[in-house]
This record gives C-alpha cells, structure tokens and sequence, in this order.
C-alpha cells in the first residue's frame, strides 16, 4: 500500500466514521470564544482620522486585530469565574492580586490590554478641539513638570526608554501626577495609581509605518491627543 492509498482508506474509514455518528461534514473545530462579558468599544474616529501621524492601517490592525484579541482571551480566562465576569476591565486591574492563581497572569496580560487600549483610543482624536491640556491638567502640569514641553519630555524619554514592549504613562498616585514606564501590559491601576494618559509603545503600534524608529512616533503622537477628553478625565479622577 503506497502512503496515497493509505491516506485514501484512512479518510474512507474517517468518512464512514463520521457518518455512524453524526459528524459527516463536520469539521474538528475548537470551542468558540465567548462573545462576552467583555467587548471590543467602537473607536470614535475613522482609521484614518490620525493621518499622517498614525496611519490607518495601523490603527485597523491596532484595533481590529490586536486589541480583539485581548478582548477574547480575557473572555476565555474568565469563562469559569461568574464574580470576574461582573467586574469592569478597571476593576480586575485593581483586584489583581486578589483574583484566582489559575487566570491572574492571564488578566493581567489580557485584562491589562483590554484596558489600556480602551484608554488608549478615547485619548486620540483627530484634529479638531483644543491643542493643548486645558483647566486643572493644564494648572497641574506646570505646577508639576513646569509646562508641556517638560511633560512632553518627560513622557516620550519614559516610553522611549521602555525595554522591550510597554507602556510610557502620565498617572495620579496618591494626588500628584508622575511620569512612569511599565512593562507589558502591566496597568497602573494594579499599583494604586491612576492612568491620564499613555503611550503604547508595543512594535504593533508603530512598526509599519516607523519601524525601529520609535522615537518618530513617539513625538509625532503629540500632534493626535484628544486634549479635551484627557482634561476631562484627569477633572474626574481629581473629583474621584
Ligand atoms: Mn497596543
């Protein structure tokens, strides 16, 4: 018998197989993903609304791709436990070390993705709105850094400077504003402080249209934040 005929009488034998039980034609699939509790928020611009700065295909892939993924895999880590279920992305970051052995490094990659990206997206914005922090970020930022040029500095020399993939974040801990670098997907939130705003500094973020050059990127970012909704934000986290 010659390996063809052998996979021939296999596939026969598979086929008779498959009719005794039901299965004909059915294809050997794994168990699909939940659709939830979690989902993937809409952005609230067009891919292309970042252009030239970001380009769309980058943000297709950043969003449509990259940051689904997160989503789904968190939805698989937490199939098993109702009370992960019921938490907001925010909430599982604070909860961390509290959440179960078995799932918590997955929540921490996919939870911290989920969040960080949902983060991410309402901070950029097309060009329209104001070009600059306004209200008390804008006080704050000069009482802290003295300016946005020094915040702006400071920001991009944390992102820059993160190894490998991360994030570079403006955060309130403890009342004050701080510039910090984490690893990964690592959410600010898990050590007790606030995210403002953040740099994703993952390859997926910039590599197709900056490749190694993540310092382009990183001051060309600063011509896409959506001030306004960062100053509010940063109002309601003082409120908080
Ligand atoms: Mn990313």
């Amino acid at each position: 018998m010659t390996r063809r005929d052998l996979i021939s009488a296999c596939a026969a034998a598979g086929a008779a197989m498959g009719t005794v039980f039901g299965l004909k034609g059915q294809a050997a699939a794994p168990a699909p993903a939940p659709n939830g509790p979690f989902t993937l928020p809409a952005l609230d611009y067009p891919y292309d609304a970042l252009e030239p700065y970001i380009d769309a295909q980058t943000m297709q892939i950043h969003h449509d791709k990259h940051h689904k993924a997160y989503v789904d895999n968190l939805n698989k880590a937490v199939v098993n436990y109702p009370e992960l279920q019921k938490m907001t992305p925010d909430q599982l970051m604070a909860n961390l070390p509290n959440t179960p052995e078995a799932v918590r490094t997955a929540i921490r990659n996919q939870g911290g993705g989920h969040a960080n990206h949902s983060l991410f997206w309402k901070t950029l914005a097309k060009s329209s709105g104001s070009t600059t922090p306004k209200g008390e970020l804008a006080a704050d930022i000069n009482k802290t850094f003295g300016g946005v040029p020094a915040l702006q500095d400071k920001l991009s020399a944390a992102s820059i400077g993160t190894f490998g993939s991360g994030w570079g974040w403006l955060v309130v801990d403890q009342g004050n504003l701080k510039v910090i670098s984490l690893p990964n997907q690592d959410s600010p939130i898990t050590g007790g402080a606030h995210p403002v705003m953040g740099i994703d500094v993952w390859e997926h973020a910039y590599y197709l249209k900056y490749q190694n050059r993540r310092p382009e990127y990183v001051k060309a970012i600063w011509n896409v934040w959506n001030w306004d909704a960062i100053s509010e934000r940063y109002a309601s986290l003082k409120k908080a």
